[in-house]
């Protein structure tokens, strides 16, 4: 079936069966490509049936879907020309894992982050009604996603807009754990109304009968729909605020989705369509850890177990010494928006029960959250992914800069992540953060110098940033010596008169590569580990340029306002006079995917391992 489908044209030709036969060869070629490449795997066999129906009842692309995250794609991609290029899958210059704009015409939006979805979609179900087009909008979006404010926001203004949209609730009970929250008990109330779905198959039983939906008909159909549904559902929540609620309808009925869509194209006001799916679907070990295979690296299909060895990474490290902290200070409370796994938290959970804290795919409440503990006396430790981090900035602002509450932030996977792209690499938050009174931000150069930041952390009774890369250790150099924290206080790793390499981060293990490569050309250089890059060592790192007249700052972020600005910044002010400085550091761009090695070579401005000065760098 897959070998003929080129574009959603080629589907519609299809008849249900052909559909579900397609539906079972997409799943196959999911599972082996993400298997081999890697990827967010549940997600997308949770998806198959209805993307297929979605691309089966809507005409795109004039009309337009934007998918929530969208990691949960890739079958849209499969069926909309792309079936060969997904053998490229996050690859290097392959199709990119998130909808992009730059890659197709049917990819309407570009996502990555959860819950933008509704307010993408209305706005562009806006723009169509000023331009006085008649084109569909749909929004995808899971449970997940839907505990996410902006959602929130969205539904609020959606509703009340009366704007004919549609949003289709992906609820597989999951988000990447188990999806949490009011809102989740809500709909689990939706999920088991047995009645309710009654009513809609007799409503679909009238819908088959008649060859052309009336729109007056289906409004009286609505009203007698909702009366049966306020008698079956208290407190209809979608509707009371503006919205059409449709199902819950099983998200593995081919059949049934197309029907439920083709009447959510009829309503002339926005619509939600409850959309009941497994994460999973079809691959039974997934199906049972859907959370383990959300997203994953390549693994043997057989068995499941990753190709390749997982080593100790950073979440990993944070989270055991912060149960070890927690241990001997019933202050510490871990917050964590929707990512326990991820950020390392599972041990704490299990640990800690009482003072875990899962709040949804919601940063912003996240953040405000910890800031009302914090001003209660509580030590609450956020470990969020770097580019999550950006959506909470105003609440580490407002919420935590200003009043100068002892909240730990740690952010993870800082740098560059990889292959999941642009949306996720988490170069920018030295930058932001650097700017926000109050705060302290660190970042150590291996596992054991973040145990002691943390420690360090927790103690200073102050906000305080730890960002730390995904990943493990430089496995070049081993660091023997581990001297105590001190508040802006630099470490100097090796002394020299020639050049001063300032480091930070992960980047340190460069610096000391770096200044061995210099030894071959008989320069000895001075290696420095920045540790903190607020308040900075201006002292030590000002005497050291001083005595070298030359600097190289390495650091995993950006140009802008990280390390070597705060270096600029300290020559200028400081007139140290006649330096020559190097910085190595990622351009002002949007990174793309790929490997972390392949992309640290593409933005790494040092092609040979060393760093040229003066007029040699000229030539
Ligand atoms: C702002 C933000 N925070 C966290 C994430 C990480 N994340 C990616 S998918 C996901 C869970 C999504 O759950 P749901 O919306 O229910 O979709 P499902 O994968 O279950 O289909 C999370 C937390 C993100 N993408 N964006």
């Amino acid at each position: 079936m897959l070998e003929d489908i080129n574009s959603p044209e080629d589907l519609k030709k299809l008849n249900i069966e052909e559909k579900n036969k397609l539906a079972q060869e997409i799943r196959e070629y999911i599972l082996q490509v993400v298997s081999e490449n890697g990827g967010h795997l549940a997600s997308n066999l949770g998806v198959v049936e209805l993307t297929l129906a979605i691309h089966s009842v809507l005409d795109m692309p004039k009309d337009k879907v934007v998918w929530d995250v969208g990691h949960q794609s890739y079958v849209h991609k499969i069926i909309t020309g792309r079936k060969e290029q997904f053998k490229t899958l996050r690859k290097l210059d392959g199709l990119s894992g998130f909808p992009k704009i730059n890659e197709s015409e049917y990819d309407s939006f570009n996502t990555g982050h959860s819950s933008t979805s509704i307010s993408a979609a209305l706005g562009m179900a806006r723009a169509r009604d000023l331009k006085g087009e008649n084109n569909q909008v749909l929004a995808v979006i899971g449970d997940g996603a839907l505990t996410g404010g902006m959602a929130l926001e969205a539904l609020n203004d959606a509703g009340f807009s009366k704007t004919k949209m549609t949003v289709i609730l992906n609820d597989n009970e999951m988000s990447i754990s188990k999806n949490i929250g009011g809102l989740n008990m809500f709909l689990s109330k939706l999920r088991t109304k047995k009645l309710y779905k009654k009513s809609n198959i007799s409503l679909k039983k009238i819908l088959t009968k008649i060859p052309v939906i009336g729109k007056p008909l289906v409004r009286i159909i609505q009203r007698i729909k909702r009366s049966i549904k306020q008698l079956i559902i208290p407190k209809m929540f979608f509707e009371d605020i503006g919205f059409t609620y449709l199902g819950p309808v099983d998200g593995h009925n081919i059949e049934q989705l197309e029907n439920i869509l083709k009447l959510s194209k009829e309503l002339d006001k926005p619509v939600l369509v409850h959309v009941l799916t497994k994460k999973g679907k079809g691959y039974k070990i997934a199906e049972e850890n859907p959370d383990k295979y959300h997203a994953t690296a390549p693994f043997d299909i057989e068995t499941g177990k990753p190709k390749k060895e997982k080593k100790a990474d950073y979440s990993k490290i944070f989270g055991e010494k912060l149960v070890e902290l927690a241990n001997k200070n019933d202050k510490i409370v871990a917050v964590t928006a929707s990512m326990r796994d991820g950020t390392g938290l599972t041990k704490f959970q299990q640990k800690f029960p009482e003072r875990f804290f899962d709040i949804g795919i919601a940063e912003q409440h996240c953040l405000t959250m910890a800031a009302g503990m914090a001003k209660e006396g509580m030590i609450p430790v956020v470990p969020i992914y770097s580019s999550f981090y950006q959506r909470a900035y105003d609440q580490v602002i407002h919420d935590i800069a200003i009043q100068n509450l002892p909240v730990v932030m740690c952010v993870d996977r800082a740098g560059i992540v990889g292959a999941d792209g642009e949306t996720h690499q988490g170069t920018l938050d030295m930058a932001f953060f650097r700017l926000v009174p109050n705060l302290t931000i660190m970042a150590p150069k291996d596992f054991k110098e973040l145990e002691d930041m943390l420690e360090f952390a927790i103690n200073l009774n102050k906000p305080v940033v730890i960002r730390y890369p995904r990943g493990g250790e430089d496995n070049n150099i081993k660091f023997e010596k581990h001297p105590k924290i001190e508040l802006g206080k630099v470490e100097i790793l090796k002394e020299g008169n020639d050049i001063s390499i300032i480091a930070i981060g992960n980047k340190v293990a460069k610096a000391i590569q770096l200044a061995e490569n210099y030894k071959e050309d008989g320069i000895n250089a001075e290696v420095i580990n920045a540790r903190f890059l607020k308040p900075l060592d201006e002292e030590t790192i000002g005497k050291s340029i001083e005595k070298t007249g030359k600097v190289i700052t390495i650091e995993d972020g950006t140009k802008i306002n990280g390390l070597a600005t705060a270096v600029k910044e300290l020559i200028v002010d400081e007139c140290l006079e006649n330096v020559e400085m190097m910085e190595y550091a990622y351009p002002d761009e949007f990174i793309k995917h790929g490997t972390v090695e392949e992309l640290e070579k593409i933005y790494c401005p040092c092609p040979n391992g060393k760093f040229l000065f003066g007029h040699e760098r000229r030539k």
